[in-house]
Order: structure tokens, then C-alpha cells, then sequence
């Protein structure tokens, strides 16, 4: 039996992440491991905080708090918001876990014994004016490739290249905008990617069914030929350096710990109170380790494909130990904020704590699935956010459980009525639905997401048609079992409709199945026209307070006005 391994890629621990953050990892593996579970898997959904390396460090310096506890604060902030935004992890782990420290030494132990660590003599960026080597994210100048201003000194988030801080053109330090730096020599150990690449290309070539952007952007990398990359840095937070003269003072660089924190994140969810889960010391590495039962899929926007696709996956394959590599990468192009970049330090765009002061999860879940920047960027806009609010969740979905319920309570009863048999309308109904619903099933078991709820609107849009269709209001008076048959194929309507809805918007679609089918395990549909029969007349139900508001003109004007418009959003 195939078991699910789901990682989304891991939030850097400063500050609150936005929409785009949020849409481009942690959603869609929520949905992806939801719908799993709903068809009855084994599934497994982790993710945790990338706390090492210089983001970290600055933010608690500006907070004027040590960086151990500046992370804590941090990692609660972020568990507790994904929480409240209905992110089903089993665990949302800690990169600066003791388990990540020894993982990462393992795996640092294993590539020196394999002879792919190489320690050489580089040359470091210094700042003079703040006193310490500048690691590359620190580094800011002009990328040599694209001309882009604000390149890294790690990569350039806007040609994705990765770069070298000493190929910057006029760089200065992201610290105090010094440009009085200097190249001092330090010794560091290189991962030997060289070498491997053959066979991570061999590895990339078998993937026949990943998303053309993540393959692109590998074989980019591949083919401009892979070069060994330092992971190690002058640093005090970070993993340490074991077992090595000269490397006190050294830790590990951020990207070579954080992936592994996929692996540790896993053990330090099995180290928690075992008695609450069946998974064992022993069993957490059956996920990841000789794990041919385990269909692996990682999620993550798209300046994170080359780590994941090349980077990680040389320390897995160096390692010489049968480590799980991901089976399927999920990568996701960009949403955008009317169209430019969303930005925590000119506090443009909306932040998930922004979002939840706002409006409950499912209002954003909705909007960000049914707009996923899968095959191209999409935008985020108050005018399209409110679209999709008012005309699919309010006026679609919304409004068929609210028709569908009071009607049938104040003609028969708050109980689905008995008498009269399916017609050739609901046949033919069923017929349409059916295939309605495995192109949706097909397109999440796809991580098509998009498709996926444009399926899921079309499918709540079908039970309006349904109910203009066939007109109880008129049957009720003329013929009472014809009436019954609409009203029981109704409130099952709204019953399986809120089963489909679930791995999208979890909360509202409860709420529904609370009022329907209270207390029912809830399985994903595999033939419809069971599902319409499954409250039996006389099943009691109530009718759910309005599950979405319809958002206004002046909501518009406010929020827009608040998180900045088209205007503010061009001029970040
Ligand atoms: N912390 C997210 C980012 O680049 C980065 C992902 C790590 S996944 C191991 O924004
Ligand atoms: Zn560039």
C-alpha cells in the first residue's frame, strides 16, 4: 500500500509570511494532503521553520533579542497562524532542532567519507564597517547575468541564477549599506556537485510527469554545468561544523541544513509523546529511509526548484545511503500583488495574520486555489478577491445549501422527506455530476490545482441549475412526492458538495456537514449516485448560518487603502 509523504517548502523563520508565501507551498500541500486523507490514505504532511543562516539573525539583532529566542517566539507565531489558516501538518518542526543538528552531521560525515567534501581556501566578503564576514544573502549588487539591481549574493531571485557573492557588480552590505568591503580569505568545505552530476541528471531524466517549470529550471542548472558549492559559513547560529580543525567558529550554510529539516522534522514529530500516534522511534524513518512504499511530493515556489532539484538531492544521493528522493516536485511560479511584488519591508500586500483580522481561512483558501500561479504568475487583486468571495462561495455555493435547506425545512420539516422515485431529470443529472466529479477527483490526484476549483464551482453551480430546473416551489403544490425527490436530491446536493469543498475550504464545508450529516465520517465520493442517497428520508438536519459574507464596495475601498492599491503596488 503506497504511503504519502507531503513537505512544503519551509517559511523562513522572520517574520509573518504572506499570500504568496502561503500559495506557493503550504496550501496546496494542505489540499494535496487532505484529499489524500479523504480517499483513506496513509499520509504524511510535515513542515517546519528554515531558522539558520542570516535572515535569523539580523531580525533578532533588530529585535534586539538572542537569535535562539528571537526563533522560538517566531516559530510559535508561524505554527499558530498556519493552524488558524487550517494547514493539516502532523508537525510543523524547528530547523534548529537537535535532531536536524545530528542529521545534518550525519549527512556532512557521510559525503567527507564518500569523498564528495572538499575544503578549499575562499575568498569572503568582509565588511570592515560592521566588523564581520557578510554571509551571501547579505550581499546585495547588480547580478552580472540580468543586470538586476537587487541581486543576492546567493542568487538573483530575478534570473534564478545562483550566484557567487564575488561575482556581484558593486556590491554592499545588506547590514549597514557599507560598500566598504573587502575580500578576505577563509577556508570553508565545498560539496563536490560536480561530480554528481550525471547522476542527478540520470535522476531528473526519469521524472516523465513532472511540471515542465521545475524540469526547465533543473536542466538549466545542469546544463550550464553544476559547480561545487561551499556549504559552510563564517556564522555563530547555524549548525555546527563538527569534528573539524579550523571550524569552530564555522556552521553550516542555511540550505544545506534546511532540507534535511524535512527528514528531521519527521523525527522530531516521532520524539513527541509517542503515546498520542502510532508511529514509533524506529518507524519515522520508514518514511525517508529504504522507503520504495512512499510517494514523495514536495511543494515550493519557483526561486526554491534548484535546491530541491539539485542541491538536496546531491547530498541524498552522495550520502550513499538509500535516502528517500522526492518523487513528484509541485513548483509554483509567482502571485503577485496587482501585478508587483509583495513586500515585508514596505509592508505591501497582505499577510496571513493581515488576512485573518480580515476574513476566516476560507475566504483566502478559495481565492488562492481557485488562482494558483501554476503555469504563469497570477495576480492578486481586491476586485478579483471579492469575485470570487461573492459570486462563487456566496452566490454559488453559499446560496445552494441556504436555498436548498429552508426551503426544504419550511415545506416538510427540518428532516429529508420520504416518497417518490428518481426521475430521467436526476438520472441524467447523476450522469453529469458523476463525470463532473472524477475530473475533479483527477485533476486534485494531479495537484492541478486551478482546474481543480474551477471543477469544484462548476460542480456547486450544476445543484442551482438543478433547483431553477425543477421548481419545487411549484411541485410542493402540485405533486408532493415529486416535490420530495428534488428536496431529498437537495439536501444530499449540499451534503456531498461540502465533501468536495473540504480540502479547500475545511472550515465552512465542517460547518455544513455539522448541519447535514453531524457525526458522519466523511469519505471521498466514488459513485454519485450513492452519495445522493445517503441521508435516507427522515435524516435531520438544520440550516448553517449564512457561511459567507458577501464583501462591499467600501470592504474594497478600506482594504485597499490599508495593504495599498494598483498605485502602491506598482511603485514597490
Ligand atoms: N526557507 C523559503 C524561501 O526561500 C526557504 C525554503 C527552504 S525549504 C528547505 O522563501
Ligand atoms: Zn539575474
Amino acid at each position: 500500500m503506497t504511503r504519502h509523504l507531503i513537505t512544503s517548502a519551509l517559511p523562513y523563520i522572520n517574520g509573518v509570511k504572506h499570500l504568496g508565501n502561503l500559495v506557493g507551498s503550504m496550501l496546496p500541500a494542505d489540499v494535496y494532503a487532505r484529499f489524500l486523507r479523504l480517499q483513506g490514505e496513509d499520509v504524511l504532511f510535515i513542515c517546519a521553520t528554515d531558522e539558520h543562516g542570516t535572515p535569523a539573525e539580523l531580525a533578532a539583532l533588530e529585535e534586539g533579542l538572542d537569535v535562539a529566542e528571537y526563533c522560538r517566539r517566531q516559530h510559535a507565531v508561524q505554527r499558530d497562524l498556519g493552524e488558524r489558516f487550517g494547514l493539516s501538518w502532523q508537525h510543523f518542526g524547528r530547523s534548529s532542532s537537535e535532531q536536524n543538528k545530528e542529521l545534518t552531521q550525519h549527512f556532512a560525515r557521510r559525503l567527507e567519507e564518500e569523498g564528495f567534501i572538499e575544503e578549499r581556501v575562499t575568498e569572503q566578503v568582509y565588511s570592515i564597517d560592521d566588523g564581520r564576514f557578510l554571509p551571501d544573502r547579505y550581499i546585495i549588487g547588480t547580478c552580472p547575468h540580468c543586470g538586476y539591481e537587487a541581486a543576492r549574493g546567493d542568487q538573483c531571485e530575478n534570473c534564478t541564477r545562483l550566484l557567487e557573492p564575488t561575482e556581484l557588480i558593486e556590491p554592499r552590505s545588506a547590514v549597514s549599506g557599507s560598500t566598504n568591503l573587502e575580500v578576505r580569505e577563509s577556508r570553508h568545505l565545498f560539496l563536490r556537485q560536480s561530480v554528481l552530476a550525471d547522476e542527478v541528471r540520470a535522476w531528473i531524466g526519469q521524472q516523465k510527469d513532472w511540471p515542465v517549470l521545475v524540469t526547465s529550471i533543473a536542466y538549466k542548472w545542469l546544463d550550464e554545468g553544476l559547480h561545487d558549492r561551499g556549504i559552510t559559513r563564517d556564522l555563530a547560529w547555524g549548525v555546527p561544523v563538527p569534528d573539524r580543525a579550523g571550524f569552530e567558529n564555522k556552521v553550516f550554510y542555511v540550505w544545506f541544513d534546511a532540507p534535511i529539516e524535512y527528514i528531521a522534522a519527521t523525527k522530531e514529530w516521532a520524539d513527541l509523546d509517542l503515546d498520542q500516534q502510532d508511529l514509533d522511534q524506529q518507524e519515522w524513518k520508514s518514511w525517508w529511509y529504504e522507503a520504495d512504499d512512499v510517494e514523495y511530493t514536495q511543494f515550493m515556489a519557483k526561486d526554491n526548484i534548484p535546491f530541491h532539484t539539485v542541491s538536496f538531492p546531491c547530498t541524498l544521493i552522495g550520502s550513499r545511503e538509500p535516502w528517500k528522493l522526492a518523487s513528484y516536485i509541485k513548483g509554483f511560479n509567482w502571485l503577485t500583488y496587482y501585478g508587483g511584488k509583495f513586500s515585508t519591508s514596505r509592508g505591501i500586500g497582505v499577510f496571513m495574520n493581515d488576512a485573518l483580522e480580515l476574513l476566516p481561512a476560507d475566504y483566502w483558501r478559495y481565492f488562492l486555489m481557485a488562482n494558483a500561479p501554476e503555469s504563469s504568475d497570477s495576480s492578486f487583486t481586491w476586485e478579483a478577491f471579492a469575485g470570487a468571495v461573492n459570486k462563487d462561495l456566496a452566490d454559488t455555493f453559499g446560496n445552494f445549501v441556504n436555498r436548498c435547506l429552508t426551503f426544504t425545512q419550511r415545506s416538510v420539516g427540518a428532516e429529508v422527506p420520504a416518497g417518490g422515485e428518481d426521475g430521467d431529470v436526476e438520472r441524467a443529472f447523476v450522469a453529469d455530476l458523476s463525470e463532473r466529479v472524477r475530473a475533479y477527483s483527477e485533476h486534485l490526484a494531479d495537484k492541478q490545482f486551478r482546474k481543480a476549483t474551477a471543477q469544484l464551482r462548476a460542480i456547486w453551480a450544476t445543484g442551482n441549475a438543478y433547483w431553477e430546473q425543477t421548481e419545487p416551489w411549484k411541485a410542493v403544490k402540485t405533486d408532493a412526492n415529486r416535490a420530495a425527490v428534488i428536496m431529498r436530491t437537495g439536501v444530499n446536493l449540499v451534503r456531498l458538495y461540502a465533501v468536495l469543498a473540504s480540502p479547500i475550504i475545511p472550515e465552512s464545508a465542517g460547518r455544513v456537514l455539522d448541519a447535514v450529516a453531524p457525526g458522519v465520517a466523511v469519505r471521498w465520493p466514488d459513485d454519485v449516485g450513492a452519495e445522493l442517497q445517503a441521508l435516507a428520508p427522515g435524516s435531520g438536519f438544520a440550516v448553517p448560518e449564512v457561511l459567507f459574507r458577501k464583501l462591499t464596495d467600501d470592504d474594497l475601498a478600506a482594504w485597499a487603502e490599508r495593504f495599498g492599491g494598483a498605485e502602491e503596488a506598482k511603485s514597490a
